[in-house]
C-alpha cells in the first residue's frame, strides 16, 4: 500500500515536470462511463459451439444483476446496453425493467433492434428486396424508439447484418436505395435528443456484399439523415491493418462519432477482451479521443463529451463477468495513459518537424505504469484497487453458479 502511494506521488512530479496535470488526469478519469452489453452476460459462442457457462444469464434480470456487479467493482459501467427481443419482457412491462436497473444502481442505455435473426429476414432486412420483410423491419425498429421513451434510453444502436452472398442475387443500388428509404422513415421516431448511430461491418454473415460495409457508408447516410445520425465504430469490424484511429479522428472532427463497441480481434469480428490482442491500437484510439476532449475548440470538445463507450463481446472459454471487468479495466488503463500525453511538448515536436521524439513521447505515455495512478483514482471512486481479485473473493460467482447452473439458453425480462 505505502509503496504504491509512494508510486503514485512519484509519477504525479513526473506528469507535473512534463506539465501534466495529475488532479485534472483523475477528475477525467472518475468521469469516465463504459456501457456494457446485456448479452455479453449470456451464453453465446462461435458459429462451431456455444460452451454454456455455469452461471451465465438466462433471464434480463440476471444479466441486469450482472452489469450492477461489474460497475460495482468498477465504479465506471454505470449502464447496460439491451438487445429487443433479446431483452423483450414477456408482459412488455418495460417501466418495470427500467426500475428494476435503477433498483440495482444502473441504468438502461443503448436500445438495439434486432433484425436478423427471424427466418424472414434471411434476404436482408431494410435491404430486403420483398416490401413487406423491409415494413417489418421499419415497423420492429420504431417498435425499438417507441421502448426508448419507456426506458428513457437516448441511443438506438443500429446493426443490420444485411448483404448478398453472390454476384447477380439482388441489386445493389436498388438496396442502397431501400436502406435510405427506412432509414429515413425511422430517424422522426426517435425521443427528443435521440440519437441513432450507424453500425458498419465490412462482411459476415454476407459474404459477397455487404449493405453498410464501412464506416464512409455509415458517414454518407448520417450526412444524409442529419444531426441525429452518427456512426459506430466496433473495433472488430475492420479488415486487417486499418487504422481505426485515423477513422476515429475524421469523425470525431466531423461531429458524426457516435459510439463505440469495443471489443478486439485477430482475424475476423472475434468479440474477445477489448484491448487483449492490441493494447497499444487501443491507446492510439483514446489519443485522439483524449486529443478532441481536451482541444480549444469548443465543437470538437463537444463532439468528444457525446460519444457513447459501449462494450460488444460474446464470452466462449472466459467465463462472463470477469472478463467484462477485464475490459472496462483495459478501455481505463488506456484512457489514462491517453491522458499523460503531454500535449503541449507533442505540439511543438511536431512543428519543428521532429518525427522520431514526437513518436517517442507518444510511445512513452503509453509504456508508463500508470497502475498507481488507476489504484489512486479507484479509491477515489470507492471501489476495490484490484476489480478482479475483489470479484473472484466476493462470492458472488458461486453463488450465481449455485442459484442459475448450467443454461443452454438465454430469455428476456420475466
Ligand atoms: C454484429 O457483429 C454486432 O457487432 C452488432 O453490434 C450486434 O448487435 C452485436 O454484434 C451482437 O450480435
Ligand atoms: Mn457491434
Amino acid at each position: 500500500m505505502v509503496n504504491q502511494q509512494a508510486a503514485y506521488a512519484l509519477l504525479a512530479e513526473q506528469l507535473a515536470e512534463q506539465g501534466v496535470n495529475v488532479e485534472t488526469v483523475k477528475a477525467a478519469l472518475r468521469r469516465q462511463q463504459i456501457e456494457t452489453p446485456s448479452w455479453g452476460y449470456a451464453n453465446s459462442g462461435t458459429r462451431f459451439k456455444a460452451f454454456a457457462w455455469s452461471g451465465a444469464a438466462t433471464t434480463t434480470q440476471q444479466k441486469l444483476d450482472d452489469a450492477a456487479m461489474v460497475h460495482k467493482m468498477t465504479g465506471i459501467a454505470p449502464t447496460v446496453a439491451v438487445h429487443i427481443p433479446w431483452d423483450k419482457p414477456a408482459d412488455e412491462d418495460y417501466p418495470a425493467m427500467r426500475q428494476y436497473a435503477e433498483a440495482q444502481g444502473i441504468a438502461i442505455g443503448a436500445v438495439n433492434p434486432n433484425v436478423f435473426q427471424e427466418d424472414e429476414y434471411k434476404l436482408g432486412s431494410l435491404g430486403n428486396p420483398s416490401p413487406v420483410i423491409q415494413e417489418r423491419a421499419i415497423d420492429h425498429i420504431i417498435e425499438c424508439c417507441e421502448i426508448m421513451h419507456k426506458l428513457n434510453s437516448r441511443v438506438l444502436s443500429l446493426w443490420f447484418a444485411d448483404g448478398t452472398n453472390y454476384a447477380g442475387q439482388d441489386a445493389l443500388r436498388m438496396r442502397k436505395c431501400r436502406f435510405e428509404r427506412g432509414l429515413k422513415l425511422v430517424k422522426p421516431k426517435l425521443p427528443a435528443g435521440g440519437r441513432m448511430l450507424i453500425e458498419y461491418k465490412f462482411f459476415e454473415p454476407a459474404f459477397y456484399s455487404t449493405d453498410i460495409p464501412d464506416w464512409g457508408t455509415a458517414y454518407a447516410w448520417s450526412l444524409k439523415l442529419g444531426e441525429a445520425a452518427q456512426v459506430l465504430v466496433d473495433l472488430g469490424h475492420h479488415a486487417q491493418g486499418v487504422n481505426i484511429e485515423q477513422i476515429v479522428a475524421f469523425l470525431l472532427d466531423e461531429n458524426k462519432l457516435g459510439g463505440f463497441h469495443f471489443n478486439n480481434r485477430k482475424y475476423a469480428d472475434d468479440d474477445l477482451i477489448v484491448g487483449s490482442t492490441n493494447p497499444y491500437e487501443l491507446f492510439l484510439i483514446y489519443n485522439e479521443l483524449v486529443d478532441a476532449e481536451l482541444n480549444d475548440d469548443p465543437a470538437l470538445r463537444d463532439a468528444a463529451r457525446n460519444v457513447s463507450y459501449m462494450i460488444d463481446q460474446s464470452h466462449n472459454i472466459e467465463g462472463k463477468l470477469a472478463p467484462m471487468i477485464q475490459s472496462v479495466l483495459n478501455c481505463q488503463e488506456a484512457y489514462a495513459k491517453a491522458l499523460i500525453v503531454p500535449r503541449r511538448q507533442l505540439a511543438e515536436l511536431r512543428w519543428a518537424g521532429e518525427v522520431l521524439l514526437a513518436h517517442r513521447l507518444l510511445t512513452d505515455a503509453f509504456r508508463t505504469d500508470v497502475r498507481p495512478l488507476l489504484a489512486q483514482v479507484r479509491a477515489e471512486l470507492g471501489v476495490p484497487a484490484d476489480p478482479i481479485a475483489a470479484y473472484l473473493a466476493s462470492g458472488y460467482e458461486s453463488r450465481i453458479r449455485q442459484e442459475r447452473g448450467l443454461a443452454a439458453t438465454s430469455g428476456g425480462f420475466q
